[in-house]
């Protein structure tokens, strides 16, 4: 299914006027502040966010899964529903793949297809926490990790396989999460294992071209509940360091233990140049992937604000990779990966209110309270017709989610697919 720029323009008529009242009184307000309007609406609509192929469907836990109707059962209606969150958006101008859930059999038309609706391929991600059928071993105990050097190499093939299949499709980084881990103390060898997974990272590293990066990311737990080998920022930053200057280290917001300061994080990983990228998700206790912001939004401003500083005063840092990681067990995934990417142009929008050098002078005077009153007032800030008029002037919709019901997207998609058509992945 495809949305066309006049039918979201029709709908975006019912809007126009409270939009237009509601943005000119906060733009008016904003530039009497001697904010510059016009560059926070530039950031937004540059902003483009990669959707995971593994989130276009139902998720589900170890306790059971509920199916939605008319998941996308094919990389085709994969790419046809992140075509839709673009039309929506514009800011949803990339897909990021999980091999093998979706192997494209034809990448070139796969690749044609996706750049009719205005998508491109963000990193691929390789998958060595699942068995696939007739392998040879298992990676029951890990994989670049393993004990078993045949193991290792199998490992190390499939990153390979998946580097190939991301230069057909015009991706240009790799993301490698290993579950690899232990559930009993006594049962790995922990230097071992880290040793094993550095040198496997390394081999792999040199297989990627100049034009291409790495992705560590890292979790504490679970899979395994007892260690994981890459549990952390720094264990990935260790790794990074030791693969080269194209490794980098990837920060899913879900992988931290409860309380951590995620923003201390990134400032520290852009101080180091070594931020590559971010799964965007939010959760209550651990990797629950929710909707972005639906749990801790003033931490998802917190890490906007060092982002946005990082990106003005660390070069030495690249353009950040922006993924969504969620997973949908109770909510339309499309409904919800919308909210997901309004909740990040929000933050990014409050972060970009910051006076930063007013926050820089306070920070230096240990004025705590006009510290916390600077970031606050930008935070307290309703930005959505900022974000609104983003989408305005770029051919979206003012509301993304009222027109998607408006234009029964859904119903419409089901009867393009049936009911219960299910899409891979988590
Ligand atoms: C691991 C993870 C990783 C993906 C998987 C789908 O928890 O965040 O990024 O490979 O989810
Ligand atoms: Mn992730």
């Amino acid at each position: 299914m495809k949305l066309s720029v006049e039918k979201i323009i029709e709908q975006n008529q019912k809007w126009l006027e409270t939009h237009e009242a509601a943005y000119n009184f906060l733009a008016e307000k904003l530039e009497k502040n001697g904010t510059d309007v016009e560059h926070i609406l530039k950031k937004l609509k540059d902003l483009q966010v990669a959707i995971p192929s593994w989130a276009l469907g139902a998720g589900g836990t170890r306790f059971g899964r509920f199916s939605y109707k008319g998941e996308p059962a094919t990389l085709e209606g994969k790419i046809s529903d992140v075509g839709l969150l673009h039309s929506l958006t514009q800011s949803a101008g990339a897909i990021s793949l999980h091999i093998p859930w979706d192997i494209p059999e034809d990448a070139n038309a796969i690749k044609e297809f996706a750049a009719s609706l205005g998508i491109e391929f963000d990193a691929v991600n390789s998958n060595t926490f699942q068995d696939q059928p007739r392998m040879k071993k298992s990676y029951r105990f890990g994989s670049l990790c393993n004990s078993d050097p045949s193991v290792r190499e199998l490992a190390i093939q499939h990153n390979l396989d998946v580097i190939n299949i991301g230069e057909k499709l015009g991706s240009k980084s790799l993301t490698v999460w290993l579950a690899d881990g232990s559930n009993f103390p006594g049962q790995h060898n922990f230097q071992e294992a880290l040793q094993n997974t550095r040198d496997s990272l390394q081999h792999i590293y040199k297989s990627i071209r100049d034009d291409w990066k790495l992705f560590i990311e890292y979790k504490p737990y679970e899979p395994n509940f007892y260690s994981t080998v890459i549990q952390d920022w720094g264990t990935s930053l260790m790794l990074a360091e030791a693969c080269g200057d194209r490794a980098y280290t990837l920060v899913d917001l879900g992988h931290h233990l409860p309380n951590t300061n995620i923003e201390q994080i990134v400032a520290t990983l852009m101080m180091k140049g070594k931020l590559g990228g971010f799964h965007f998700n939010d959760s209550k206790y651990g990797d629950d992937d929710l909707t972005v912001g639906s749990i801790k939004p003033y931490a998802l401003f917190l890490i906007w604000n060092e982002l946005v500083y990082g990106m003005e005063h660390n070069k030495n840092n690249p353009s950040p990779a922006w993924m969504i990681d969620a997973s949908h067990n109770i909510k339309d995934p499309l409904e919800d990966l919308l909210q997901s990417l309004e909740a990040i142009q929000i933050a990014h929008a409050q972060a970009l209110l910051v006076d930063q050098n007013a926050l820089r002078e306070a920070q230096k005077q240990q004025d705590v309270v006009l510290c916390q009153e600077i970031l606050q007032d930008a935070y307290r800030t309703d930005v959505r017709p900022l974000l609104r008029e983003a989408r305005l002037q770029s051919n979206a919709a003012i509301e993304p989610i009222a027109t998607y019901r408006a234009l029964d997207v859904r119903n419409q998609i089901i009867k393009e697919r049936g009911l219960h058509s299910v899409a891979s992945g988590l």
